[in-house]
């Protein structure tokens, strides 16, 4: 199930998903008192309206999925951890050889004058790096310059529900891309080896999909990371693992050092999932969300566990209490 907001964001929607969208549209709406307000997108340096925001379709970000992006969220008038997505999109940067063109600080300017121009307080940053425009050749050398696309939207949340009652997870098919072929700690363009594990989750009728590399360990989900608990202890993937460095994933290691957890960063096996007390996710968009079913096998009780709970309550309070003030 696909659904698009105003806002021009359209996000995976597992079929819990639904409500929410709708919420987003709502939620909108009575921020532009009742009138569906068009939103604008920055494109190299200009502001455009979401009809006239367009790119050349001799973008090699289009022609080769050549290009790098973040997904970042905001929250109460905040950006969340916008360094550590600024940092990891400049890291992905260098990885592929593309030249960013603007400092980071620059870079954050656009990124907090785009929401300005949206007047939004709460929401999600889709920002994109693409190669820019070449000819029909793969070749970057022809490319002119990187261009910079910021989108900003409300964003389709899990419903409250998917929270305390969790996720419904298959094991896919589709291997995680091995890192020899494309490193998955490149948030790059080329996301289709995620979208065909997506297209199994959706025909599976579940609500993410749990992929596994080239040795058949876990590495992660389509867009989110993976943690288990096995008495009162926290293991996820390494990135070695093919796991993206997730940002939300960090959080969840800053949090269980609060709360005197030890994590684990370790390789994962389905057996290690399917005998774990509690799994849940972690991801911008999903934030962080249970798992209760696994190919079909009931995780611990079969519910949301307590460790979890006490993810999701502390990540909450961090994400209303710190971040970048985008209206200071
Ligand atoms: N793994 C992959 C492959 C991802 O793409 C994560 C893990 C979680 O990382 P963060 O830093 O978000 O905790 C991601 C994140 C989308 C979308 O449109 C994808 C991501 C983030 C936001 C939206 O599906 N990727």
């Amino acid at each position: 199930m696909k659904t698009t907001d105003v806002g021009g964001t359209v996000m995976d929607e597992p079929k819990t998903r639904e409500a929410t969208a709708k919420a987003a549209v709502d939620s909108r709406s009575t921020a532009s008192k009742g009138a569906v307000k068009e939103s604008m997108i920055y494109i190299d340096g200009k502001f455009y309206t979401q009809a006239n925001a367009k790119v050349s379709v001799f973008d090699h970000g289009l022609l080769y999925g050549d290009g790098i992006f973040e997904g970042i969220r905001f929250y109460n008038g905040r950006v969340f951890r916008l360094e550590e997505h600024l940092d990891r999109l400049w890291d992905s940067a260098r990885s592929i050889c593309l030249e960013i063109p603007m400092s980071k600080h620059e870079m954050t300017e656009a990124l907090l004058e785009t929401i300005r121009q949206n007047d939004l307080r709460d929401g999600y940053i889709r920002q994109i790096v693409t190669r820019g425009v070449g000819n029909l050749g793969l070749n970057p050398a022809h490319c002119e310059r990187p261009s910079v696309i910021i989108i900003v939207a409300t964003v389709a949340l899990y419903p409250e529900s998917a929270y305390k009652n969790g996720l419904t997870v298959i094991t896919c098919a589709t291997r995680r891309t091995n890192s020899a072929a494309l490193n998955p700690a490149v948030k790059s363009l080329n996301y289709l080896n995620n979208v065909m594990a997506r297209i199994e989750a959706n025909l599976a009728g579940a609500d993410e999909a749990l992929m596994l590399n080239d040795t058949g360990n876990v590495a992660e989900c389509t867009a989110d990371n993976v943690f288990v608990i096995k008495r009162g202890q926290i293991f996820t993937p390494p990135i070695s693992a093919g796991a993206l460095r997730g940002i939300t994933r960090s959080v969840v290691f800053e949090i269980a050092a609060e709360l005197g957890l030890k994590v684990t960063e370790t390789d994962i096996t389905r057996h290690d999932v399917f005998i774990a007390d509690e799994c849940f996710l972690t991801g911008t968009a999903a934030e962080v969300i249970p798992v209760i079913k696994v190919d079909g096998r009931p995780i611990g009780t079969g519910k949301p566990g307590p460790i979890s709970a006490r993810m999701i309550a502390r990540f909450r309070e961090l994400t209303r209490e710190s971040g970048t003030e985008i209206y200071s």
